[in-house]
Protein backbone atom coordinates (compact mmCIF):
# COMPACT_ATOMS: atom_id res chain seq x y z
CA UNK A 1 0.00 0.00 0.00
CA UNK A 2 0.96 2.80 -0.59
CA UNK A 3 2.60 5.68 1.93
CA UNK A 4 1.77 9.43 1.80
CA UNK A 5 4.80 11.11 3.10
CA UNK A 6 2.34 14.42 4.00
CA UNK A 7 -0.05 12.87 5.86
CA UNK A 8 0.91 9.43 7.45
CA UNK A 9 2.16 9.09 10.51
CA UNK A 10 5.46 9.26 10.76
CA UNK A 11 6.00 5.68 11.86
CA UNK A 12 4.26 4.47 9.05
CA UNK A 13 6.40 6.16 6.21
CA UNK A 14 9.19 3.82 5.01
CA UNK A 15 6.54 0.69 7.03
CA UNK A 16 8.13 -2.83 7.00
CA UNK A 17 7.27 -5.87 8.92
CA UNK A 18 9.22 -6.70 12.16
CA UNK A 19 9.54 -10.73 12.40
CA UNK A 20 8.99 -10.66 15.60
CA UNK A 21 5.66 -8.01 15.08
CA UNK A 22 4.69 -10.93 12.68
CA UNK A 23 5.51 -13.66 14.90
CA UNK A 24 2.99 -12.29 17.14
CA UNK A 25 0.24 -11.74 14.46
CA UNK A 26 0.43 -15.21 13.49
CA UNK A 27 0.43 -15.97 17.12
CA UNK A 28 -2.78 -14.63 18.05
CA UNK A 29 -4.64 -16.54 15.50
CA UNK A 30 -3.36 -20.12 16.61
CA UNK A 31 -3.90 -19.56 20.07
CA UNK A 32 -7.12 -20.02 20.60
CA UNK A 33 -9.19 -22.94 18.09
CA UNK A 34 -12.52 -21.70 17.90
CA UNK A 35 -10.92 -18.39 16.09
CA UNK A 36 -8.40 -20.25 14.58
CA UNK A 37 -11.17 -22.48 12.65
CA UNK A 38 -13.15 -19.10 11.73
CA UNK A 39 -9.92 -17.48 10.15
CA UNK A 40 -9.29 -21.12 8.30
CA UNK A 41 -12.72 -20.98 6.69
CA UNK A 42 -12.65 -17.46 5.21
CA UNK A 43 -12.30 -17.82 1.29
CA UNK A 44 -9.68 -15.78 -0.86
CA UNK A 45 -12.41 -12.99 -1.47
CA UNK A 46 -13.40 -12.73 1.88
CA UNK A 47 -9.53 -11.96 2.47
CA UNK A 48 -9.16 -9.75 -0.46
CA UNK A 49 -12.44 -8.21 0.86
CA UNK A 50 -11.08 -7.10 4.34
CA UNK A 51 -7.86 -5.81 2.68
CA UNK A 52 -9.50 -3.38 0.24
CA UNK A 53 -11.62 -2.21 3.22
CA UNK A 54 -8.65 -1.56 5.84
CA UNK A 55 -7.17 0.50 2.41
CA UNK A 56 -9.99 2.22 1.89
CA UNK A 57 -10.36 3.16 5.61
CA UNK A 58 -6.61 4.47 5.56
CA UNK A 59 -6.91 6.28 1.99
CA UNK A 60 -10.53 8.17 3.58
CA UNK A 61 -8.48 9.56 6.05
CA UNK A 62 -5.63 10.36 4.16
CA UNK A 63 -7.95 12.42 1.86
CA UNK A 64 -9.71 14.04 4.71
CA UNK A 65 -6.06 15.12 6.13
CA UNK A 66 -5.85 16.53 2.74
CA UNK A 67 -8.46 18.49 2.75
CA UNK A 68 -8.04 19.47 5.90
CA UNK A 69 -4.28 20.96 5.06
CA UNK A 70 -5.60 22.45 2.09
CA UNK A 71 -8.18 24.61 4.25
CA UNK A 72 -11.33 22.70 2.31
CA UNK A 73 -12.31 21.42 5.99
CA UNK A 74 -11.20 22.97 9.12
CA UNK A 75 -10.98 19.75 10.95
CA UNK A 76 -11.91 15.81 10.65
CA UNK A 77 -12.32 13.00 13.14
CA UNK A 78 -9.72 9.98 11.55
CA UNK A 79 -9.47 6.38 12.36
CA UNK A 80 -5.59 5.92 11.42
CA UNK A 81 -4.20 3.01 13.23
CA UNK A 82 -7.42 1.97 14.42
CA UNK A 83 -9.01 0.46 10.99
CA UNK A 84 -8.86 -3.29 11.91
CA UNK A 85 -11.51 -2.75 15.21
CA UNK A 86 -13.93 -1.16 12.58
CA UNK A 87 -13.42 -2.92 9.18
CA UNK A 88 -12.70 -6.22 10.77
CA UNK A 89 -16.56 -6.42 12.57
CA UNK A 90 -18.36 -5.14 9.81
CA UNK A 91 -17.26 -8.10 7.83
CA UNK A 92 -17.78 -10.09 10.14
CA UNK A 93 -21.32 -9.20 10.16
CA UNK A 94 -24.47 -10.63 7.46
CA UNK A 95 -26.95 -9.26 5.66
CA UNK A 96 -29.86 -7.73 7.75
CA UNK A 97 -27.49 -6.74 10.75
CA UNK A 98 -27.11 -2.99 11.91
CA UNK A 99 -24.18 -0.92 13.13
CA UNK A 100 -23.87 1.85 14.92
CA UNK A 101 -20.32 3.79 14.41
CA UNK A 102 -18.60 6.18 16.22
CA UNK A 103 -17.60 9.27 13.92
CA UNK A 104 -14.06 7.53 14.38
CA UNK A 105 -15.56 4.36 12.77
CA UNK A 106 -16.32 5.78 10.05
CA UNK A 107 -14.86 2.83 7.62
CA UNK A 108 -18.32 0.97 9.11
CA UNK A 109 -19.92 3.32 6.85
CA UNK A 110 -18.39 2.50 3.32
CA UNK A 111 -17.65 -1.37 4.51
CA UNK A 112 -21.65 -1.21 5.13
CA UNK A 113 -22.53 -0.19 2.01
CA UNK A 114 -22.20 3.84 1.84
CA UNK A 115 -20.77 5.26 -1.67
CA UNK A 116 -17.55 6.77 -0.79
CA UNK A 117 -18.79 10.30 -2.36
CA UNK A 118 -21.61 10.28 0.05
CA UNK A 119 -19.24 10.04 2.34
CA UNK A 120 -17.24 13.22 1.25
CA UNK A 121 -20.16 15.21 0.72
CA UNK A 122 -21.29 15.18 3.73
CA UNK A 123 -18.28 16.43 5.28
CA UNK A 124 -18.46 18.86 2.59
CA UNK A 125 -21.68 19.65 4.23
CA UNK A 126 -23.35 19.37 0.87
CA UNK A 127 -26.97 19.22 0.10
CA UNK A 128 -27.35 16.10 -1.36
CA UNK A 129 -25.20 14.33 1.29
CA UNK A 130 -26.81 11.98 3.70
CA UNK A 131 -28.13 14.42 6.12
CA UNK A 132 -28.35 17.43 3.73
CA UNK A 133 -25.47 19.50 4.84
CA UNK A 134 -26.75 19.42 8.47
CA UNK A 135 -23.68 17.37 9.89
CA UNK A 136 -21.07 15.30 9.89
CA UNK A 137 -22.53 12.07 11.92
CA UNK A 138 -24.33 10.50 8.96
CA UNK A 139 -25.82 7.34 8.80
CA UNK A 140 -28.05 5.61 6.23
CA UNK A 141 -30.75 2.83 8.08
CA UNK A 142 -31.49 1.76 4.93
CA UNK A 143 -27.78 0.01 4.78
CA UNK A 144 -28.50 -0.86 8.53
CA UNK A 145 -26.27 2.08 10.00
CA UNK A 146 -27.03 3.93 12.66
CA UNK A 147 -25.70 7.88 12.28
CA UNK A 148 -22.90 8.55 14.84
CA UNK A 149 -24.39 10.70 18.09
CA UNK A 150 -22.78 13.54 19.17
CA UNK A 151 -22.93 12.81 22.85
CA UNK A 152 -20.69 9.72 23.15
CA UNK A 153 -22.28 6.49 25.00
CA UNK A 154 -25.29 6.93 23.51
CA UNK A 155 -25.43 4.52 21.09
CA UNK A 156 -25.22 1.78 23.53
CA UNK A 157 -28.75 2.28 24.50
CA UNK A 158 -30.10 3.32 21.08
CA UNK A 159 -28.66 0.22 19.74
CA UNK A 160 -29.82 -1.95 22.75
CA UNK A 161 -33.61 -0.66 21.28
CA UNK A 162 -32.83 -2.06 17.87
CA UNK A 163 -31.60 -4.79 19.46
CA UNK A 164 -34.78 -5.30 21.36
CA UNK A 165 -36.73 -4.58 18.24
CA UNK A 166 -34.92 -7.69 16.58
CA UNK A 167 -35.83 -10.12 19.54
CA UNK A 168 -39.50 -9.00 19.36
CA UNK A 169 -39.28 -10.13 15.59
CA UNK A 170 -37.96 -13.31 16.61
CA UNK A 171 -35.34 -12.32 14.33
CA UNK A 172 -31.64 -13.33 14.62
CA UNK A 173 -30.31 -10.00 13.43
CA UNK A 174 -27.71 -8.04 15.79
CA UNK A 175 -26.89 -4.87 16.83
CA UNK A 176 -23.30 -3.89 16.71
CA UNK A 177 -21.93 -0.49 18.46
CA UNK A 178 -18.37 0.87 19.13
CA UNK A 179 -18.10 2.79 22.18
CA UNK A 180 -14.67 4.02 23.12
CA UNK A 181 -12.91 3.51 26.33
CA UNK A 182 -13.97 7.10 28.31
CA UNK A 183 -16.95 6.55 26.58
CA UNK A 184 -17.21 3.51 28.62
CA UNK A 185 -17.82 6.34 31.44
CA UNK A 186 -21.19 7.51 30.89
CA UNK A 187 -24.13 6.91 32.28
CA UNK A 188 -25.78 5.86 28.73
CA UNK A 189 -22.77 3.39 28.51
CA UNK A 190 -24.05 1.53 31.26
CA UNK A 191 -27.74 2.21 31.06
CA UNK A 192 -27.93 0.72 27.56
CA UNK A 193 -25.39 -2.29 28.35
CA UNK A 194 -27.57 -3.15 31.82
CA UNK A 195 -30.91 -3.27 29.95
CA UNK A 196 -28.96 -5.77 27.07
CA UNK A 197 -28.58 -7.87 29.63
CA UNK A 198 -31.21 -8.10 31.44
CA UNK A 199 -33.78 -8.88 28.50
CA UNK A 200 -30.73 -10.83 27.08
CA UNK A 201 -30.79 -9.09 23.72
CA UNK A 202 -28.38 -9.70 20.61
CA UNK A 203 -26.30 -6.71 21.19
CA UNK A 204 -22.26 -6.89 20.70
CA UNK A 205 -20.67 -3.85 22.03
CA UNK A 206 -17.09 -2.97 21.01
CA UNK A 207 -15.08 -1.14 23.79
CA UNK A 208 -12.48 0.36 21.45
CA UNK A 209 -9.86 0.80 23.98
CA UNK A 210 -7.58 3.29 22.34
CA UNK A 211 -5.84 4.42 25.34
CA UNK A 212 -7.44 7.74 25.36
CA UNK A 213 -10.26 10.09 25.27
CA UNK A 214 -10.36 13.39 23.79
CA UNK A 215 -6.52 14.64 25.84
CA UNK A 216 -7.47 11.76 28.59
CA UNK A 217 -5.65 9.01 28.94
CA UNK A 218 -7.55 5.76 30.30
CA UNK A 219 -5.43 5.69 33.28
CA UNK A 220 -6.80 8.81 34.52
CA UNK A 221 -10.45 7.57 34.27
CA UNK A 222 -9.72 3.69 34.91
CA UNK A 223 -8.74 1.97 37.86
CA UNK A 224 -9.12 -1.34 36.38
CA UNK A 225 -8.09 -3.01 33.09
CA UNK A 226 -10.86 -2.27 30.51
CA UNK A 227 -11.81 -5.39 29.87
CA UNK A 228 -13.22 -6.08 33.09
CA UNK A 229 -15.90 -3.22 32.21
CA UNK A 230 -17.92 -6.45 30.52
CA UNK A 231 -18.09 -8.37 33.89
CA UNK A 232 -19.87 -5.44 35.58
CA UNK A 233 -23.03 -6.84 34.20
CA UNK A 234 -22.16 -10.13 33.71
CA UNK A 235 -21.86 -10.02 29.69
CA UNK A 236 -20.48 -12.62 27.50
CA UNK A 237 -17.03 -11.09 27.51
CA UNK A 238 -13.97 -11.21 24.58
CA UNK A 239 -10.54 -9.52 24.26
CA UNK A 240 -9.01 -8.98 21.43
CA UNK A 241 -6.01 -7.48 19.63
CA UNK A 242 -7.93 -4.52 17.63
CA UNK A 243 -4.87 -4.13 15.39
CA UNK A 244 -5.48 -7.84 14.12
CA UNK A 245 -8.06 -7.42 11.59
CA UNK A 246 -8.42 -11.41 11.81
CA UNK A 247 -8.47 -11.40 15.71
CA UNK A 248 -11.51 -9.14 15.35
CA UNK A 249 -13.06 -10.83 12.79
CA UNK A 250 -12.92 -13.85 14.46
CA UNK A 251 -13.93 -12.32 17.46
CA UNK A 252 -16.85 -10.57 16.33
CA UNK A 253 -18.24 -13.59 13.95
CA UNK A 254 -18.34 -15.78 17.65
CA UNK A 255 -20.01 -13.06 19.62
CA UNK A 256 -22.24 -12.47 16.79
CA UNK A 257 -23.19 -16.30 16.89
CA UNK A 258 -23.94 -16.57 20.58
CA UNK A 259 -26.05 -13.18 20.26
CA UNK A 260 -28.06 -14.58 17.27
CA UNK A 261 -28.55 -17.88 20.04
CA UNK A 262 -30.02 -15.36 22.18
CA UNK A 263 -27.61 -15.38 24.76
CA UNK A 264 -27.85 -11.84 25.41
CA UNK A 265 -25.22 -9.31 24.73
CA UNK A 266 -21.46 -9.48 24.03
CA UNK A 267 -19.08 -6.98 24.83
CA UNK A 268 -15.64 -7.66 23.24
CA UNK A 269 -12.50 -5.54 24.43
CA UNK A 270 -10.30 -4.18 21.52
CA UNK A 271 -6.93 -2.85 22.28
CA UNK A 272 -5.39 -0.83 19.75
CA UNK A 273 -3.89 3.11 19.63
CA UNK A 274 -4.58 6.25 18.38
CA UNK A 275 -1.96 7.41 15.66
CA UNK A 276 -3.23 10.84 15.45
CA UNK A 277 -5.11 13.53 17.65
CA UNK A 278 -8.48 13.23 18.67
CA UNK A 279 -9.20 15.31 15.73
CA UNK A 280 -6.48 16.98 13.16
CA UNK A 281 -6.31 19.82 15.26
CA UNK A 282 -4.85 18.67 18.19
CA UNK A 283 -1.86 15.51 16.74
CA UNK A 284 0.77 17.50 18.22
CA UNK A 285 -0.61 17.90 21.81
CA UNK A 286 -1.73 14.04 21.17
CA UNK A 287 2.55 13.46 20.59
CA UNK A 288 3.23 15.62 23.93
CA UNK A 289 0.43 13.83 25.96
CA UNK A 290 1.20 10.43 25.03
CA UNK A 291 5.05 8.92 25.83
CA UNK A 292 6.79 8.56 22.49
CA UNK A 293 7.60 4.76 23.31
CA UNK A 294 3.58 4.25 22.42
CA UNK A 295 3.56 5.64 19.16
CA UNK A 296 6.79 3.37 18.38
CA UNK A 297 5.18 0.61 19.71
CA UNK A 298 1.95 1.14 18.10
CA UNK A 299 3.54 2.10 14.69
CA UNK A 300 5.24 -1.21 14.03
CA UNK A 301 2.15 -2.54 14.43
CA UNK A 302 -0.18 -1.29 11.62
CA UNK A 303 -2.88 -2.90 11.04
CA UNK A 304 -2.89 -2.74 7.22
CA UNK A 305 1.10 -3.50 6.73
CA UNK A 306 0.65 -6.11 9.22
CA UNK A 307 -2.32 -7.95 7.30
CA UNK A 308 -0.80 -7.00 3.60
CA UNK A 309 2.38 -8.66 4.98
CA UNK A 310 0.74 -11.70 6.65
CA UNK A 311 -1.53 -12.30 3.37
CA UNK A 312 1.58 -11.71 0.58
CA UNK A 313 3.44 -14.67 2.64
CA UNK A 314 0.57 -16.93 3.42
CA UNK A 315 0.37 -20.17 2.17
CA UNK A 316 -2.99 -19.89 0.90
CA UNK A 317 -3.27 -18.35 -2.84
CA UNK A 318 -5.38 -15.34 -3.46
CA UNK A 319 -5.58 -15.58 -7.25
CA UNK A 320 -4.49 -18.91 -9.21
CA UNK A 321 -2.98 -17.00 -12.04
CA UNK A 322 -0.72 -13.71 -9.82
CA UNK A 323 1.32 -14.11 -6.53
CA UNK A 324 -0.30 -12.45 -3.50
CA UNK A 325 1.72 -9.66 -3.61
CA UNK A 326 0.14 -8.69 -6.86
CA UNK A 327 -2.82 -9.45 -6.38
CA UNK A 328 -2.76 -6.86 -3.76
CA UNK A 329 -0.84 -4.57 -5.17
CA UNK A 330 -3.53 -4.45 -7.44
CA UNK A 331 -6.46 -4.63 -4.99
CA UNK A 332 -4.74 -1.38 -3.60
CA UNK A 333 -4.08 0.77 -6.63
CA UNK A 334 -8.34 0.02 -7.29
CA UNK A 335 -8.97 1.32 -3.80
CA UNK A 336 -6.65 4.21 -4.30
CA UNK A 337 -8.73 5.25 -7.87
CA UNK A 338 -11.36 4.73 -6.17
CA UNK A 339 -11.56 6.96 -3.26
CA UNK A 340 -9.61 9.78 -5.75
CA UNK A 341 -12.71 9.37 -7.76
CA UNK A 342 -15.01 9.59 -4.80
CA UNK A 343 -13.22 12.33 -4.01
CA UNK A 344 -13.08 14.39 -6.69
CA UNK A 345 -16.84 13.73 -7.39
CA UNK A 346 -17.85 14.89 -3.98
CA UNK A 347 -16.25 18.55 -4.68
CA UNK A 348 -16.63 19.04 -7.84
CA UNK A 349 -20.78 18.64 -6.91
CA UNK A 350 -20.49 19.78 -3.56
CA UNK A 351 -20.08 23.76 -4.68
CA UNK A 352 -23.36 23.64 -6.42
CA UNK A 353 -24.94 21.99 -3.42
CA UNK A 354 -25.01 24.10 -0.58
CA UNK A 355 -27.09 23.68 2.38
CA UNK A 356 -30.73 24.79 2.32
CA UNK A 357 -31.63 26.22 5.37
CA UNK A 358 -34.98 25.25 5.09
CA UNK A 359 -34.63 22.35 4.99
CA UNK A 360 -32.83 22.07 8.41
CA UNK A 361 -35.71 19.54 10.50
CA UNK A 362 -36.17 17.64 7.16
CA UNK A 363 -35.97 14.10 9.14
CA UNK A 364 -35.46 15.27 12.63
CA UNK A 365 -38.77 14.29 13.79
CA UNK A 366 -40.62 11.22 12.24
CA UNK A 367 -44.20 11.84 10.80
CA UNK A 368 -46.51 9.54 12.92
C1 LIG B 1 -21.58 12.76 26.80
C2 LIG B 1 -20.38 13.47 26.20
N1 LIG B 1 -19.42 13.94 27.02
C3 LIG B 1 -18.33 14.58 26.50
C4 LIG B 1 -18.22 14.74 25.14
C5 LIG B 1 -16.99 15.44 24.54
N2 LIG B 1 -16.17 14.36 23.93
C6 LIG B 1 -16.24 14.08 22.60
S1 LIG B 1 -15.27 12.80 22.17
C7 LIG B 1 -14.71 12.63 23.74
C8 LIG B 1 -13.69 11.58 24.07
C9 LIG B 1 -14.17 10.23 23.77
O1 LIG B 1 -13.14 9.32 24.05
P1 LIG B 1 -13.33 7.82 23.80
O2 LIG B 1 -14.66 7.38 24.24
O3 LIG B 1 -12.18 7.10 24.40
O4 LIG B 1 -13.34 7.69 22.20
P2 LIG B 1 -12.17 8.06 21.18
O5 LIG B 1 -12.34 9.51 20.82
O6 LIG B 1 -10.89 7.79 21.85
O7 LIG B 1 -12.39 7.18 20.00
C10 LIG B 1 -15.29 13.56 24.59
C11 LIG B 1 -15.01 13.66 26.05
C12 LIG B 1 -19.28 14.25 24.32
N3 LIG B 1 -19.25 14.37 23.00
N4 LIG B 1 -20.33 13.60 24.88
MG1 LIG C 1 -10.53 6.41 23.42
Amino acid sequence: MKRFKAYDPPEYLGWSPEPDVMEEFRGRLSRDPTRRSVVKALRPDQHLGLYKGLVRNRLHDVALKRWVRQGVLSKAWLGTGEEAVTVGAVHALVKGDVVGPMIRNAGACHEMGMPLREMFLAYLGAADSPVSGRDVHFGDLSRGIVAPISMVGALVPVCAGMALSFKLDNSDRVALTWVGDGSTRTTAFHEGLMCAKVLSLPLLVIIQDNQIALGTPTSAHSAAPMESTATIYATTKYVCDGNNVLDVYATVALASELARLGKGPVVVTAKTFRMGGHATHDEGESRKILPAGAFTYWGKRDPVGMYETYLAEASFRLSSRQSNADVLERAAKEVEEEVDQAQREARESAGELEADPSRQQEGVYAEI
